[in-house]
């Protein structure tokens, strides 16, 4: 659920990264900090172990200037993957506005997928929240590996609703498709805001969270 500061014009969206433990969403996280300009983003805090998996979340804060009167901002999360830390899960869901699901394209983790796709609609499900009212997308990480499944399978697989989310192929160790994933959910997120508030927009560019060298 959005949140808007009248006093400081000033919304604030939430993006979470979910999927499998290893799929690659702290991966993600870190190229979109390495891409952004440094005066559109905050420190990038993640909360992990010694074996670099996320034991809370990691959280990045991100500006962009789209609605008319107001700044907006982008806090981006990960989720902890590993099947114990459901509580953590669900506590990082609240009030989320978006969700990049992030499925590793491997054979041997379709399985993986699977369970932590059932997970995040359960976990959304016991809050009243339901991937149909939810602007989201499916990423297919790890592209570059030898044993993947096909992004058709893949998206015959884990795409069965009646409103198919958008799918993107992704190499987020190399930074493939991870802008990419990061604008289309920030749009459709945008575009779910403006058009339920009414609000007035600029056009909806290409990139809604811009890059380095702009
Ligand atoms: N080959 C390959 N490895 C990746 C890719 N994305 C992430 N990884 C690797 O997968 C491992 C787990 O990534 P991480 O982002 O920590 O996963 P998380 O548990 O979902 O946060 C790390 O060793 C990453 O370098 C990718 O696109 N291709
Ligand atoms: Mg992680």
């Amino acid at each position: 659920m959005s949140f808007i500061n009248f006093s400081k014009k000033e919304i604030s969206f939430k993006i979470v990264y979910y999927g499998p433990a290893l799929c690659g969403k702290t991966t993600n996280v870190e190229q979109i900090h390495r891409t952004i300009a440094s005066q559109d983003k905050g420190e990038l805090t993640m909360l992990s172990t010694q074996q670099d998996r996320t034991l809370f979340f990691d959280f990045l804060p991100l500006k962009s200037d789209i609605i008319k009167g107001f700044s907006s901002k982008f806090q981006i999360y990960t989720v902890p993957g590993q099947v114990i830390y459901n509580e953590t899960r669900r506590l990082v869901l609240r009030n989320v506005d978006g969700i990049v699901f992030v499925a590793d394209s491997q054979w041997s983790k379709m399985e993986e997928n699977a369970e932590s796709y059932a997970n995040l609609e359960d976990n959304l499900q016991k809050q009243g929240m339901t991937l149909e009212k939810l602007p989201y997308i499916l990423q297919f990480n790890k592209r570059d590996l030898p044993e993947v499944a096909p992004a058709h399978y893949m998206d015959f697989m884990m795409n069965q609703r009646t409103m198919r989310a958008p799918t993107l192929e992704a190499v987020a160790r190399e930074s493939q498709g991870v802008m990419e994933s990061l604008n289309l959910i920030a749009k459709m997120v945008l575009g779910q805001f403006i058009e339920s508030n009414k609000m007035q927009s600029r056009e909806m560019p290409t990139e809604v969270v811009t890059r380095k060298d702009g």
